[in-house]
């Protein structure tokens, strides 16, 4: 069986974490494209030099070119800026958007069948404009932000209630922003719900601390934004796809008639396979919650209003 080829764009932070869990898990060849040069080729060829050690057999190779790219299975963008103290994820957009139809229109060419996704931020938007600028089926454009935040909310319950975190689930659905919608509901310890363990209080702390986990991130760091956890959610979805799991992740997913939405991606749980997105699985939501859900699309359709 030969392997899959996997193409990471930008080389920064993310891109960078994000090539090494594909070694590391060996979900295929990878390839790390960046614009500025040697920054690609020297950070790929430090990951091979680790690759003896750790035991994975993928190829890692760093690149300018988007020839090398060429028949990619899956393709990662994390192209772009990240922020700094005091921006919100919505004060990127025009750079980004620029940077993304660039990425897009260059992958495509040479990759025209890929599967796509998107990370850089404002996330919601910026994975709409790459199925625009793509001409790709929408279940095969998928934006990463519900895995993370997903992933944030547990580490936070795991840490509230001193249990493992393998045996903590968590839902985050809507847009990769301040107004993201953690449910409670869904949120179980080996199927317990949480509402049964942990008071009211420390429940709502961590709803307001997932939804903040990022700026959390970026007020310590000063530089830049958060990349281990992301780039571990864009493995756990190339995972999934990869090797065919159909996971259910939430994911920023395009909507046609889901959730009462229509025509923007926002994050909503996905079934995640061969083919990208398999299924949107609707929940049932409570009227609090749908008023949550609700708000946050409105968000996301006024930033898209901006591109
Ligand atoms: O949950 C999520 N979706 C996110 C999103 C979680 C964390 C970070 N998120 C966003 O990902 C963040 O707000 C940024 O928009 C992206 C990338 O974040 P990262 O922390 O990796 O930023 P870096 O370290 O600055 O890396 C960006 C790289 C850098 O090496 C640039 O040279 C490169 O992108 N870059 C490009 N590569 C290819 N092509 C073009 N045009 C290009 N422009 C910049």
């Amino acid at each position: 069986m030969s392997r899959k080829k996997i193409t990471v764009i930008g080389a920064g932070h993310v891109g960078a974490t994000t090539a090494l869990w594909l070694g590391i898990k060996e979900l295929g060849d990878i390839v790390l494209l960046d614009v500025v040069d040697g920054v690609p080729q020297g950070k790929a060829l430090d990951m091979m030099e680790a690759s003896p050690m750790e035991g994975f057999d993928s190829a890692i190779l760093g690149t300018t070119s988007y020839e090398d790219t060429a028949n990619s299975d899956l393709v990662i963008i994390t192209a772009g800026l990240a922020r700094k103290p005091g921006m919100s994820r919505s004060d990127l957009i025009a750079k980004n958007k620029t940077i993304i139809k660039d990425v897009v229109d260059n992958v495509i060419s040479y990759s025209p069948d890929t599967i796509l996704i998107v990370i850089t931020n404002p996330l919601d938007v910026m994975v709409y404009e790459a199925w625009e600028a793509s001409g790709l089926a929408p279940e095969k454009v998928i934006g990463m932000a519900g895995a993370l935040d997903s992933a944030r909310m547990r580490a936070f319950i795991a840490m509230e209630l001193g249990v493992s975190v393998e045996d903590v689930q968590a839902m985050v659905l809507g847009g990769h922003a301040d107004e993201m919608v953690p449910l409670v509901r869904y949120s179980t310890v080996a199927g317990i719900p949480i509402s049964t363990l942990i008071p009211a209080e420390r429940i709502n702390a961590i709803i307001e601390r997932t939804r903040k986990a990022g700026g959390e991130i970026v007020a310590l760091l000063k530089t830049g934004s958060a990349y281990y956890a992301p780039s571990r959610a864009a493995a756990e979805m190339a995972e999934s796809i990869i090797k065919d799991k159909k996971r259910i992740i939430p994911c920023a997913a395009y909507l046609q008639g889901q959730y009462g939405e229509d025509g923007f991606f926002a994050g909503v749980p996905v079934k995640l396979g061969a083919s990208g997105i398999e299924q949107i699985l609707e929940l049932e939501l409570n009227a609090e919650e749908q008023e949550a859900f609700r708000a946050s699309a409105s968000a996301i359709k006024g930033l898209l209003g901006k591109l």
